[in-house]
């Protein structure tokens, strides 16, 4: 009996931290995300309205660190690209100039609403208002990144933020 309990209680802790893989850190409550200005934008001093945007959007932004990668690490950060035509030429952008590591946050939906605030992928396809449409130039120079998914969110944090992923 005493066996069956603890094999029951050993599951549910199995599928808690399954699904607790599966979704974005929280730090006091609130939903985080990985959010990066990119070095186009940093260039083109954009930053400061790019950060104006996140603001009023209501993010908060708990950490940002300007930092230039090495090309070791931007190939470690993008290596799910590895292989694709673009990689290269994305290694050489990112690794051009230094980019805002950031940690974004809010009481719900920080991933989805952060990918909705910066737009599509290539600029001329992105929404009025979005940040890429705003402040992005081309498929590859597009201003800013942020995680895609929940699980991406707690990759991309644990690499640059390990003490805010328990
Ligand atoms: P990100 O990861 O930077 O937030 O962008 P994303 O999800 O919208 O796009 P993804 O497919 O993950 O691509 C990563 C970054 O690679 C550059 N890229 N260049 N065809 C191209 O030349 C091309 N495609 C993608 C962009 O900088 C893109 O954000
Ligand atoms: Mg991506």
């Amino acid at each position: 009996m005493i066996k069956q309990k603890t094999f029951v209680f050993l599951l549910l802790l199995a599928s808690f931290h399954v699904l607790a893989d599966k979704m974005a850190p929280t730090y006091k409550g609130l939903e985080l995300t990985f959010a990066m200005i990119k070095p186009d934008a940093i260039k083109a001093k954009y930053s400061d309205e790019i950060i104006i945007h996140i603001k009023e959007r209501g993010f908060k932004i708990i950490r940002a660190y300007k930092v230039i990668f090495a090309k070791q690490t931007a190939e470690l950060f993008y290596q799910e690209h590895k292989g694709k035509p673009f990689f290269e030429n994305l290694i050489g952008y990112i690794t051009s100039g230094p980019v805002i590591i950031m940690v974004l946050a809010k009481e719900k939906n920080t991933v989805v609403d952060w990918r909705k605030l910066m737009g599509a992928t290539d600029p001329l396809k992105a929404d009025d208002g979005t940040i890429r449409k705003l402040f992005g130039t081309n498929i590859t120079e597009n201003a800013t990144h942020g995680s895609d998914s929940p699980e991406t969110a707690r990759r991309e944090l644990e690499f640059f933020f390990p003490e805010l992923v328990k």
